[in-house]
Formats: C-alpha cells, sequence, structure tokens
C-alpha cells in the first residue's frame, strides 16, 4: 500500500498553507466581528482557483480527486470555518447536483461561473418541518406549460443570502414519497424567490444561513436537474460527499487545536514549569494526536474508494461521525488547556470550541447518521 500523496496535491497543500497563514488567519477575528468576509478576500479564493477544485476542468474548474477536495478542505479548516464553508457549497452541495443531473447547457451556463467564484451555489433541501426526515419536504413544484410552479418555504440555508443559483429539492407527485421528488438548479432572479430570515447563530460568522422563500416561483422545465423523482437520490448522493469531506474539515480543526494547545502547554507555566510536564494535560493532547491519526487513515481512506466509484454512504456516515464528535472533544480540550484565557471572545479556541458544535449537526446529525450506519449493516 502507498499512502504517499502525488506531487501535485502536495503542491496545492502547500499552497493552500501558506494562503490560509499569510491571508486568512490574520483576519479570522476581523470576519468574525464584522460577520463578513471581505470581498478582497473572497477574490483572491477565486483567483486562485478555490470554488473550482471539484468542478470538472471542461467546466472550467481543477476537476480534483476527492482525496485532493479532502486534502484542500482539511488545510482550509485551520482557521476560521467560514472561508472552507463559502469555497465548499461551490465545490460540494451547491454544484454536485447540477453536475450528476444537469443538462449539458445547463452545466456549461453555472459551472463555469461557479467554478470562478462569480456564481455561488446553495442547497435547498431542509425546510421548518422536514431536516432530519428529509423526504417528508413540502415544498411543491408543479408543471405549468412549460414551467414548474415551486411554492414552499426552505430553511437553514448556508449562502442562501449570496448565492445566484439554489438546488432545491420540491415534491413533483406527493402520491410517491421519496420517489416524488425532484431537484431543480432556481437562480436567484427567478420570479419568486426571496430571501427571508437570516438566522442569528451560535457560531460560524462570516457564513450566513437564511431561509428562502419560494411564492408561485417560476421555474423554466429544463432546469429540471435529474428526471421527475430522482431529486431525493441525487440529493443523497450530495450528502454522500459532503459528509466525506466533512471529516476532513473536522481533521484541520483537531490538527489546528493540537498546535494551539500544544504551544500553550509549553508556554504556560504553573508550579515552576510549563504545564506540558503534566500527565492531566499530556493525556488531552495525545487524545486528540490519536482521533487526527484514525481519522486521517479512514477518511482519505473513504474519499480514495469514492474516487474509484465506489458507493461510500456507509464510510461517508462514519468517517462524519467519527471525527466530528472527535472534533467536539478536541475542542472543550483545547479550552481546558488555555483555562481561562480559552474562554475569552477573540481566542480561537473558543471560536472552535462554537463552530465545531454544528458539524455534528448539518449535513446529518450524528443520530441519522448512526441510523444509515445501522441500515447499512442489517440490510
Ligand atoms: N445514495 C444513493 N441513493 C440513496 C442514498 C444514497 N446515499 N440514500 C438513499 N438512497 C435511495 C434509496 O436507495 C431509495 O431508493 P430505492 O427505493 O430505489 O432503493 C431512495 O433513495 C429512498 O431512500 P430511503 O428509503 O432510505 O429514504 P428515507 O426517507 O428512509 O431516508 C435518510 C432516510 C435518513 C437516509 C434521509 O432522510 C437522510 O439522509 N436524512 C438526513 C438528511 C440530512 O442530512 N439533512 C441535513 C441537511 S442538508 S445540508
Amino acid at each position: 500500500m502507498d499512502f504517499t500523496l502525488p506531487e501535485e496535491v502536495l503542491a496545492l497543500r502547500d499552497t493552500i498553507r501558506r494562503f490560509v497563514e499569510r491571508e486568512l488567519d490574520p483576519i479570522s477575528e476581523q470576519v468574525e466581528e464584522e460577520d463578513r468576509i471581505p470581498d478582497g478576500v473572497a477574490a483572491k479564493m477565486a483567483d486562485m482557483g478555490l470554488f473550482g477544485l471539484a468542478i470538472p476542468e471542461e467546466y472550467g474548474g481543477q476537476g480534483l480527486p476527492v482525496v485532493a477536495q479532502c486534502v484542500a478542505n482539511e488545510e482550509l479548516s485551520r482557521t476560521n470555518a467560514c472561508f472552507r464553508t463559502r469555497i465548499g457549497t461551490n465545490n460540494g452541495i451547491g454544484s454536485m447536483a447540477i453536475l450528476i443531473g444537469g443538462s449539458e447547457e445547463l452545466k456549461r451556463k453555472y459551472l463555469p461561473e461557479m467554478a470562478a467564484g462569480r456564481l455561488i451555489g446553495s442547497f435547498a433541501l431542509t425546510e421548518p418541518n422536514a431536516g432530519s426526515d428529509a423526504s417528508r419536504l413540502q415544498t411543491t413544484a408543479e408543471l405549468k406549460g412549460d414551467k414548474y410552479v415551486i411554492n414552499g418555504v426552505k430553511h437553514f440555508i448556508t449562502n442562501g443570502d449570496i448565492a445566484g443559483v439554489h438546488t432545491v429539492m420540491a415534491i413533483t407527485d406527493k402520491s410517491k414519497g421519496p420517489k416524488g421528488i425532484s431537484a431543480f438548479a432556481v437562480e436567484k432572479g427567478f420570479p419568486g424567490v426571496s430571501v427571508g430570515t437570516i438566522e442569528k447563530k451560535m457560531g460560524l460568522r462570516g457564513s450566513h444561513t437564511v431561509e428562502l422563500v419560494f411564492e408561485d416561483c417560476e421555474v423554466p422545465r429544463e432546469n429540471l436537474l435529474g428526471r421527475e423523482g430522482e431529486g431525493f437520490k441525487i440529493a443523497m448522493k450530495v450528502l454522500d460527499k459532503g459528509r466525506l469531506t466533512m471529516a476532513a474539515c473536522a481533521l484541520g480543526a483537531i490538527e489546528k487545536l493540537i498546535a494551539l494547545s500544544t504551544e500553550q502547554a509549553k508556554t504556560r507555566v504553573t508550579f515552576g514549569e510549563p504545564i506540558a510536564k503534566r500527565q492531566a494535560i499530556q493525556w488531552m493532547l495525545v487524545d486528540m494526536a490519536i482521533s487526527a491519526y484514525a481519522i486521517r487513515h479512514a477518511t482519505y481512506h473513504a474519499a480514495w474508494k469514492l474516487d474509484r466509484g465506489e458507493r461510500v454512504t456507509k464510510e461517508a456516515a462514519m468517517v462524519k461521525v467519527f471525527a466530528t464528535e472527535a472534533a467536539n472533544k478536541a475542542a472543550d480540550s483545547a479550552v481546558q488547556i488555555h483555562g481561562g484565557m480559552g474562554y475569552m471572545k477573540g481566542t480561537a479556541v473558543e471560536r472552535y470550541y462554537r463552530d465545531l458544535r454544528l458539524m455534528r449537526i448539518y449535513e446529518g446529525t450524528s443520530e441519522i447518521l448512526r441510523m444509515i450506519i445501522a441500515r447499512e449493516m442489517i440490510a
């Protein structure tokens, strides 16, 4: 077995690491305060091609394998989570349904713009009464002439306020359950689309989570993604990859927490010596390192399987549960090692503590993912 990453992937890793250290991390607290990524920084991310990592070359992206996308996510997670969230929707949940189910014309219309970072995507599945039980959604899409008319409300939509195109799941045939759900590419300018409430969240500042309202929203028939009734399966495939790359994000966060906590432990002196000398502190650091090692191998193995075209529903769920729960534990230890300072606003560990909490919820709660794993095991 060869675990070596290809040269070009290592080069990508180094480039992103430098960018994070020089350009993103120094403004992470400013972004936190202002709750927005400065336009100039988003433009730099676009210039580096970060919005098109997953989009195939023929549509203007870099078409990187999932393994390389995980490397990028890992590196981008060594700073404020809003940066990788902005990039992540275009590389994953915001573009993938168009890639899977869009006509050639739709792909040519949207994907190059998304790869260039000029068009942001969003993924609109969740509704006030359909989150974990995703197929219970209530938004409807009725074909009238050459247009679908969408009615309903989506909520908790990442980047929904800045997205130019939303992937929207809606019911086209209520009698068919999940097989009556279809997916659509809905432009923000289509008649009847509006942004509702912008949520106030515990963390992930700099990235907005919003409500999208569809009132007799007219969508051209050709913006149907896949065939009628294929929307739920498309959404599930999108989420499989999203969950896998999220494990890579959790890994990057744990690595950053290890670095911050090790530095703190080596420099903070109590009773005449650094706290790193204490076994209680060492074991917290060690447990973080053990989890990072295990997550790295499991996540990259699952990514390798996905690159080989295998279905990774179970593996993606496993690595997301394992990595995000370990990341929450690591953040808790990091705050503990930093003591009172770790509880103060303006410290990175305090921000990680809040931001990482969401990872056990979005793109599948730990509980739903355990249910998916159990189903696959006893199927
Ligand atoms: N890949 C491909 N197809 C999939 C799939 C996947 N990962 N998961 C389900 N499907 C298919 C099933 O095979 C089934 O098709 P067939 O009958 O042809 O076999 C169809 O989709 C319906 O699946 P299922 O019967 O499992 O539907 P359920 O309503 O029971 O789905 C789960 C249950 C838990 C899988 C689903 O509701 C889910 O993932 N919920 C979490 C949603 C989520 O993550 N939300 C977060 C917000 S989005 S950012």
